[in-house]
């Protein structure tokens, strides 16, 4: 069976995979304090691997539009121990950062893909992960999360978003990364409207042909899905699974989202019936 190179692992090549979303993100943990966040990340982690994800994707800052930044000092603190408690777990890691002296840190703890909403755009970030093998996601953002979503306008969204996405490949590979590396993300919710964002998930296909590069799609119980189910984020499992198969039949390989259990299931009825 043909395997996919992903860092220190290989995925299964016949499949769409499951990214399920770890945020390490302290806010509820006041009390109990960094070793209560700690361990309910483990645990969590564990449950999406029982459940079958095929990658876990750690995060240690919230992108939420209006989410406080957090200094590299305390995402550090956050989320290398999640990285190193995970390193022999046998499920592929990513970590979810944009800043350079994070993803220095995750590669040197083995991380098996950096996932950069900012396509390594930051002054560092190329060099940060150069010298590594793990995979790279080059996400699409429009401005920066805290206005990103301030009437966000486009003249051919699909266009736009594959051009920034061609470029930043280009200069990936100029700097001497292998393209195998690299995966793109249209980056839903990432200063686009509904529209813009229905546009890009029916466009997956194209692009990957253009841009010979593999999708990873995230519309987990974004404002997309709440659009047109009219559902609170706490009401969006079916439609978010409904945008996950989409994507998937639009040509995503990896979907990343929060109810993995559920989207593992949905992913192989699936596959059982459509033979792709
Ligand atoms: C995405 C993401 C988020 C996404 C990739 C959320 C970190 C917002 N969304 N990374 N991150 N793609 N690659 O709702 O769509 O999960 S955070």
């Amino acid at each position: 069976m043909s395997r996919i190179p992903f860092g220190r692992h290989l995925l299964a090549a016949n499949r769409a995979l499951v990214m399920g979303i770890l945020n390490v993100t302290p806010d509820s943990f006041s009390d109990g304090g960094k070793f209560a966040a700690l361990d309910y990340a483990l645990s969590h982690a564990e449950q999406m691997i029982r459940d079958g994800a095929d990658i876990i994707d750690v995060g240690g800052e919230s992108t939420r539009p209006g989410a406080p930044l957090v200094p590299a000092e305390e995402e550090l603190r956050r989320v290398l121990p999640v990285l190193y408690a995970l390193r022999e777990c046998g499920t592929p890691v990513s970590l979810d950062t944009y800043k350079p002296a994070l993803m220095k840190e995750a590669v040197l703890a083995g991380v098996d893909m950096i996932n950069d909403i900012n396509a390594f755009r930051a002054p560092g970030a190329i060099e940060a992960v150069r010298d590594s093998d793990c995979a790279l996601c080059i996400m699409h953002m429009l401005d920066k999360p805290a206005t990103m979503q301030d009437k966000p306008a486009y003249d051919d969204v699909v266009l736009e978003v594959t051009a920034f996405l061609r470029e930043r490949i280009d200069t990936l590979a100029a700097a001497g990364i292998d393209r195998r590396r690299l995966w793109i993300d249209p980056g839903f919710g990432f200063g686009k409207t509904v529209e813009h964002n229905y546009a890009l998930l029916k466009a997956g296909r194209r692009m990957v042909d253009e841009l010979g590069v593999p999708l990873l799609a995230g519309v987990s119980r974004k404002s997309m899905i709440g659009a047109v189910t009219g559902k609170p984020v706490e009401g969006r499992l079916a439609g978010s699974i409904g945008g996950a198969l989409a994507a998937v039949a639009n040509g995503a390989r990896i979907v990343r989202v929060h109810d993995v259990g559920e989207t593992v299931d949905a992913l192989k009825v699936w596959h059982a019936a459509t033979g792709n």
